[in-house]
């Protein structure tokens, strides 16, 4: 059994061109739960964007109203690989000289279904790379350290069909 959602990246802002749209494929087996997140995103420039789900689906003022990085358990940002880590915490995205960023991850902690289920909140592109929690900078254990958000979608429910 597998469950869908989309969302729909964009600047909202007015003042850069990144697009894009990035598809979440849970799949269980027995117990484990492994949400697959696959996509492009365009108008980025060359290099390493962090990429996180944040909390919050409300685009009021743009990406910027969408929250901190989503962290249901109250931990410090890391990396994908790291324990310690928001579950947000999906690393960096590689857009190249083009511009454009092909995106595929396996994560098992941004479920769609359940107390930590991410519908409803947002995925976000940022302009500079995320340090990962280790680049000493007082938001690295906050942000990464990721810069400005320069694109986000709200991650909705699709036809699993
Ligand atoms: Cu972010
Ligand atoms: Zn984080």
């Amino acid at each position: 059994m597998s469950l869908k959602a989309v969302a729909l990246i964009s600047s909202f802002s007015g003042d850069n061109n990144v697009r894009g749209s990035i598809h979440f494929v849970q799949e269980t087996n027995g117990s484990t739960t492994t949400t697959h997140v696959k996509g492009r995103i365009t108008g980025l420039s060359p290099g390493l964007h962090g990429f996180h789900i944040h909390a919050l689906g409300d685009t009021t003022n743009g990406c910027n109203s969408t929250g901190p990085h989503f962290n249901p358990l109250k931990k410090d940002h890391g990396s994908p690989m790291d324990k310690v880590r928001h579950a947000g915490d999906l690393g960096n995205v590689v857009a190249g000289p083009d511009g454009v960023a092909e995106v595929s991850i396996k994560d098992n902690q941004i479920p769609l279904v359940g107390p930590h289920s991410i519908l409803g909140r947002a995925i976000v592109v940022h302009a500079d790379p995320d340090d990962l929690g280790r680049g000493g900078h007082e938001l690295s254990k906050s942000t990464g350290n990721a810069g400005a958000r320069v694109g986000c979608g709200i991650i909705g429910l699709q036809s699993s069909v």
